[in-house]
């Protein structure tokens, strides 16, 4: 089953809707996998967004994402992926169409609230980034065939 990591960033903490963007992921379907608060080192944060090095927003996007606590999450089912880019909206939430988590509480690219693994391959990347395997919780959904055909 494809996995995705999400982080709700620390806008998106700061500003009380940690429960508000997970629920949109847990009504999506899709199932949750693992779930960490935690401050980002600065290294983490460098190893995260390594593809971004030398682009004109690469301190910023670093400084914010260090600026204070976030929920580091995987969510998976079929084509997570996908699904929670979809969920979350375009990067710039100007773009972002509105009932997309960015589409309804953004309005700076900057500041978008969230991440998502871009690629089922980076995704696997950023899970290992982020979580041990004895940190990822296999379970049991009771409502699975209701979900998934
Ligand atoms: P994504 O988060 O939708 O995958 P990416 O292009 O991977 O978007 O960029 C990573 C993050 O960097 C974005 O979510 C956003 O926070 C920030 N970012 C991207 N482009 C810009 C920009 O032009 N100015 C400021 N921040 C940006
Ligand atoms: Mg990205």
């Amino acid at each position: 089953m494809e996995q995705t990591l999400i982080l709700v960033k620390p806008d998106g903490v700061q500003r009380g809707l940690v429960g508000e963007i997970i629920g949109r992921f847990e009504r999506r379907g899709l199932k949750l996998a693992g779930m960490k608060f935690i401050r980002m080192s600065h290294d983490l944060a460098a190893r995260h967004y390594a593809i971004h090095q030398g682009k004109p927003f690469y301190e910023g996007l670093i400084s914010y994402i260090v600026s204070g606590p976030v929920v580091a999450m995987v969510w998976e089912g079929k084509d997570a992926v996908a699904a929670a880019r979809a969920t979350m909206g375009a990067t710039n939430p100007v773009a972002a169409a509105p009932g997309t988590i960015r589409g309804d509480f953004g309005v700076e690219i900057g500041r978008n609230l969230v991440h998502g693994s871009d690629s089922p391959e980076n995704a696997v990347q950023e899970v290992n980034l982020f979580f041990g395997a004895a940190e990822l919780v296999i379970w049991e959904r009771a409502n699975e065939r209701w979900i998934r055909e």
